[in-house]
């Protein structure tokens, strides 16, 4: 077997990764033992670059034109999946072995996703700030102008309010988890659903600054490190 090509954003971060979209990707090749690559990509460059080996563009809120990545490259059949709920549909049918949506589960944890992404939204400014630094210059000018967009600035005003929504989304997926009997989103079965959560808790420990993430790995009787430490440990990326 060929082995795949993640296409991933750098930073730098030691180790480069910091992107929790890309990150599912990781852990979904990882759980799967599936072989891969990673070509990592200056956040300024990522449109032209993915553009240029033949991803479709989608449009942003000013109507111009955008690739992101992950994008995936599956020399064995041909494929170039973008998106990383796509990415994760793509790997479970052709990879079936060690299924990621178990039990038919693929619409509800796309269901969960949105879910998910709606409890965490209020720690998007930090974590923007955060990127500003770990990016290269030309990098994090870029990532101002198009992520302001979506989340309007001044990003670095200390917001009270944001912290205790965070706090209490978490407490909302606290929840979720209690409700099953085992460690995972659905009891004893690992899922995407996991990843999801993992990979946004890795990018706040590796983004954030140390006091941030002592702070939301403590909620919930410390429950969140021991989320990460968990989907690592099942994905082989501890
Ligand atoms: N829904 C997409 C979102 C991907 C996404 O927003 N990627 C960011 C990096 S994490 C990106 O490539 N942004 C490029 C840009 O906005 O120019 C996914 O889950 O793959």
């Amino acid at each position: 077997m060929l082995p795949l090509v993640l296409y991933d954003v750098i930073s730098d971060l030691p180790g480069n990764n910091f992107s929790p979209n890309p990150a599912k990707s990781r852990f979904v090749l990882s759980y799967k033992d599936i072989p891969f690559v990673t070509i990592w990509v200056e956040y300024s460059d990522i449109s032209i670059a993915m553009k240029a080996i033949g991803a479709k563009s989608k449009k942003r809120q000013d109507g111009s034109d955008v690739c992101t990545v992950p994008v995936l490259s599956d020399p064995n059949t041909g494929a170039l999946i973008m998106d990383s709920l796509q990415i994760a549909s793509y790997l479970d049918k052709t990879y079936p072995e060690k299924p990621i949506f178990p039990n038919n589960s693929e619409s509800l944890i796309y269901a969960f996703d949105s879910a998910h992404m709606d409890l965490i939204r209020p720690a998007m400014k930090s974590l923007f700030l955060r990127c500003t630094e770990i990016l290269s210059p030309a990098s994090a000018k870029f990532f101002i102008g198009v992520r302001s967009m979506d989340v309007p600035l001044p990003w670095d005003v200390k917001c009270d309010a944001d912290w205790e929504l965070l706090e209490k989304g978490y407490n909302t997926a606290c929840e979720w988890y209690q409700k099953t009997n085992g460690k995972w989103i659905m009891g004893d079965t690992f899922s995407y659903a996991d990843i999801i959560v993992g990979c946004w808790l890795l990018a706040y420990k590796r983004v954030l600054k140390e006091d941030d993430w002592v702070r939301i790995s403590s909620w919930n009787g410390g429950k969140w490190a021991q989320v990460l430490a968990d989907v690592e440990k099942e994905c082989k990326l501890a």
